[in-house]
């Protein structure tokens, strides 16, 4: 953490206090509980990322023992009233939750839901700026045991445990909640490109599977190849650090979208350069990024990653994970930013004018037309990157029209 790192004052405190004094209606009980808010704030380097990963640390004690059996959720609510799991754990036999989750960046405002011997508590939690959400929740009272039912006894109650019946998972983290990302590459490194990000497009999204420690115990991604605005040929790989001995399942589908071309499931030792999508010569029928086109989607692949031993969502660093394009033509491999770096600390894929070669986007984005330039078609991306991701981070929802490939 930088030395610039604050607690955030958190105006929710203040209504759960007054609400565990008998006023309000968010507090669904009548355990009464102090929060000890120490958010950590930060201003994390930028890399051109749309999303982030947040720490979330949370402590659960009643007076005299940890609050075993609390369930901690992080939900993604964007303005709906149940919203998406992002996150779920139980306490550990100390009463601690350690782990993340992940948002896109345009995301403010988080709820945190904490179980408490059946009782329901939830919080708006600000994250603007917040790296790591850090709270003590003090029972004040002693909780009368409860019953819970449990089939697999996995300590997640079957009526939040998305997998009742498998003890080695218990949560389903849909990435993004909604839709897709879309990851886009420039292939010419290590020279720099022209930046329409068209070169080679997927769409993409991740589930993660977590287990009541809330640790990745599988990883599903559904990925399409949209778009080949090069001359190049690639193949499309994942490596997930620190992997080994996971069992892969994939499945390639034709054109066509249904057939199944190839289905194969391997135990793969060591989770390097695992081929994701095959030859971008065989998988897409048309360019898709000349002015006039009409869109021809390409083949797409479905596969799951199951890990030997889960791990923590953030060692897999942020979306959408290591996954980069390997160049026929050149031989090189193309990473997103922020992850492989020289001796002095550079990073290897910014390019000298700190622009990188891939980018992810939230949603399903257009991409720029041949020889259109990103900062031609996205007024706003120029301000976005200036500042540093603080202004115009939905610059992506903006393109002129002519300018960017209509799908
Ligand atoms: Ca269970
Ligand atoms: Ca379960």
């Amino acid at each position: 953490m930088t030395a610039a790192c604050a607690n955030k004052e958190d105006p929710a405190l203040v209504a759960l206090l007054a609400m565990a004094n008998g006023g309000g209606s968010t507090v669904q009980g009548e355990i009464p509980v102090e929060v000890n808010i120490s958010d950590v704030t930060g201003d994390p380097s930028f890399i051109f990322d749309t999303t982030r990963n947040i720490g979330i640390y949370i402590t659960v004690r009643d007076p005299v023992a940890p609050a075993s059996g609390s369930l901690v959720q992080i939900l993604e609510t964007s303005g709906s009233a149940t919203g998406d799991v992002i996150f779920q754990a139980v306490v550990s036999p100390e009463g601690n939750v350690q782990g993340s989750f992940t948002v896109n960046q345009t995301v403010n405002q988080v709820t945190l839901r904490v179980t408490i011997g059946g009782q329901l508590y939830t919080w708006l939690v600000d994250i603007s700026n917040v790296e790591e959400i850090r709270r003590y929740l003090l029972i004040t009272a002693q909780i009368a045991p409860i019953t819970i039912v449990d089939s697999d006894r996995d300590g997640i109650a079957d009526e939040n445990d998305a997998y009742p019946n498998d003890a080695t998972r218990s949560a389903i983290v849909r990435l993004p909640t909604d839709g897709y990302y879309t990851v886009a590459y420039e292939d010419l490194f290590p020279k720099q490109g022209d930046a329409d990000f068209n070169d080679y497009v997927v769409e993409l999204r991740y589930e993660e599977d977590l287990n009541a420690a809330g640790k990745i115990k599988n990883i599903r991604g559904y990925v399409r190849h949209i778009a080949r605005g090069a001359g190049y040929r690639h193949t499309l790989q994942l490596t997930l650090p620190g992997v080994s001995n996971a069992t892969l399942a994939m499945k390639r589908f034709g054109f066509d979208n249904t057939t199944v071309e190839a289905e194969s499931t391997s135990v793969v030792p060591v989770f390097e350069h695992v081929e994701i999508m095959p030859n971008s010569g065989t998988t897409i029928q048309a360019d898709n990024s000349k002015k006039g086109q009409t869109y021809k989607p390409g083949k797409r692949a479905e596969f799951e990653v199951s890990l030997a031993t889960p791990v923590a969502a953030d060692s897999l660093g942020t979306m959408p994970f290591d996954l980069h394009l390997n160049v026929i033509n050149t031989g090189h491999k193309i990473h997103f930013a922020g992850r492989y770096f020289d001796a002095n600390g550079k990073d290897l894929y910014l390019d000298p004018a700190g622009f990188p070669w891939a980018i992810l986007v939230p949603g399903t984005w257009l991409w720029p037309l041949e020889t259109q330039n990103t900062h031609i078609a996205y007024p706003a991306f120029k301000t976005w990157y200036e500042s540093a991701g603080t202004a115009s981070v939905d610059w992506y929802l903006s393109p002129l029209a002519d300018k960017v490939f209509q799908r």
